[in-house]
């Protein structure tokens, strides 16, 4: 077991000097407000006291300490503006708790009385939902409706038992919109306090929360009005390459909570296993409802529970399905230039602007190994590489590495897996029989867009022009 002291050592966190903006008399009395100072997946949070459960691991993350006072668990979130590292070389400046954004994960046993102090050190008001929770209704953070906001500098109180197990938010309820899109949001996880009919016992618990932002390349701030048109897909504020792989070992029960505060649903897919949805934010899933999937929906504002068993070794993507949101700022300008032969044409926009590059005629997988002159502080569009080359993936994209041998508890990434030999997808050796062109041949009775050049020419060249290319997409 961790104390508090080597938790706090291991996980990089310290005790944040009392703020200039709340007095230290102010504070006196109150729960040290711990801050973590590192964007890494920090190793589970064994309860030091209180009933005994297995903690989870938030991905990118961590779990908020407390202290016992009189049979009550103290937690204190701080509300502040943080820079939180998305993925290497790229920062942002969003709002937060105790450092980063998301916050702290709150981790509590059913029956539980947690009381939560709330600093706030933000430049206007704010609250905290307790999204899911039953809660006495003064305790539930809607500010204006059941308490006042929290202005700047103060500190509020929160008290409520954790009356039912489950996976639950926290989140402001004051100007949501632009506190949300600036990141602030936590997870909440209520462990059952006895064995529970529907929740079964699992080995490894992950957790992350999707969220969306709308950052310019090259800025750091995130464009709070922006409704729909985001550029960064992320679990837990990271991106792709920047988000932890899921560390298992072979057949491991393995369960992932995730929930959705950004402003679109996300298909979450995974690869090589399938699990069911055992739990919603509405409690854990009747085992009569439960059938298996490889991709859950997680709409907005909703939580899903998924357990498997990771009884299949190797590195297995974990991922939104929406294509879109496994790429980072900067996908969205380029225009689709598949099937265009713009050559000419750049020889002439080269004339005006020296830096312009060819992309996308061939698709866009060049782009993945393309050395292009980013602005300081852009996340690559998508990167990330593999054994084998470049991932080409960006935002909500991870791996779920499954391994033989792994400790209970060993959560460091063991590399890449070593495939057993001839488990490799592969090139084929000697020569491909001939290809029939078909119906893809222009003047055989349609266009294709991309038509096949004459055989014999293997630089393949393109004379068509796509129509409608050149205009942007917008996706939703
Ligand atoms: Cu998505």
């Amino acid at each position: 077991m961790v104390t508090r002291r080597q938790f706090f050592k291991s996980a990089g966190i310290t005790a944040a000097a009392t703020a200039s903006s709340v007095g230290s008399v102010a504070l006196a009395g109150l729960p040290e407000a711990v801050q973590q100072t590192r964007p890494d997946t920090m190793p589970p949070l064994a309860p030091p006291n209180g009933r005994p459960y297995n903690p989870v691991v938030t991905l990118n993350g961590w779990t908020l300490p407390w202290r016992m006072n009189k049979g009550v668990k103290e937690f204190h979130l701080v509300a502040e503006p943080v820079v939180r590292e998305m993925c290497p070389g790229f920062k942002a400046h969003l709002w937060g708790y105790n450092g980063q954004s998301p916050g702290p994960t709150i981790e509590v046993v059913e029956g539980d009385r947690v009381r939560i102090f709330v600093t706030n050190r933000l430049p206007e008001v704010t609250s905290v939902h307790w999204h899911g929770q039953r809660l006495p209704n003064g305790m539930d953070g809607v500010s204006g409706l059941t308490q006042p906001a929290i202005p700047p500098g103060k500190t509020y109180v929160y008290e409520f038992e954790a009356r039912r197990p489950g996976t639950f938010m926290y989140h402001p309820h004051a100007d949501e919109m632009v506190q949300m899109a600036m990141g602030m949001m936590g997870l909440w996880v209520t462990h059952p306090k006895a064995k529970h009919p529907l929740i079964d016992d699992v080995d490894r618990d992950f957790c992350l929360l999707l969220s969306s932002y709308d950052i310019e390349p090259g800025s750091y701030t995130p464009k709070v009005m922006t409704m729909l048109d985001f550029n960064l897909w992320a679990w837990n504020s990271r991106v792709f390459p920047g988000i932890d792989p899921l560390v298992v070992g072979h057949r491991d029960r393995v369960r992932l909570r995730v929930g959705n505060l950004t402003m679109t649903n996300h298909p979450i897919h995974i690869h090589g296993h399938e699990f069911f949805v055992t739990g919603t934010d509405g409690g854990p899933t009747p085992r009569g409802s439960r059938w298996p999937e490889v991709t859950v929906d997680v709409a907005v504002g909703q939580m899903r529970q998924m357990d498997f068993i990771a009884d299949e070794e190797g590195d297995w993507a974990l991922h939104c399905h929406k294509s879109h949101h496994t790429m980072n700022a900067m996908g969205h300008q380029v225009p689709t230039m598949i099937g265009v032969d713009h050559r000419e044409v750049v020889k002439d926009i080269t004339k005006l602007i020296p830096d312009y590059m060819v992309m996308g005629e061939r698709g866009m997988h060049d782009m993945t190994e393309m050395e292009m002159a980013l602005p300081d502080n852009t996340a690559p569009m998508m990167s990330g590489q593999g054994p084998f080359g470049s991932v080409g993936m960006g935002g909500m994209f991870s791996v779920i590495k499954v391994r033989k041998g792994l400790k209970r508890g060993d959560y460091r990434d063991p590399g890449w897996f070593k495939h057993p030999p001839g488990t490799v997808a592969q090139e084929v050796q000697g020569p491909t029989p001939p290809y029939q062109d078909g119906a893809a041949t222009p003047g055989n009775g349609s266009l294709g867009s991309m038509p096949r050049t004459p055989q014999g020419d293997s630089d393949v060249e393109v004379k068509v022009r796509k129509p409608g290319s050149g205009s942007g997409h917008r996706h939703h």
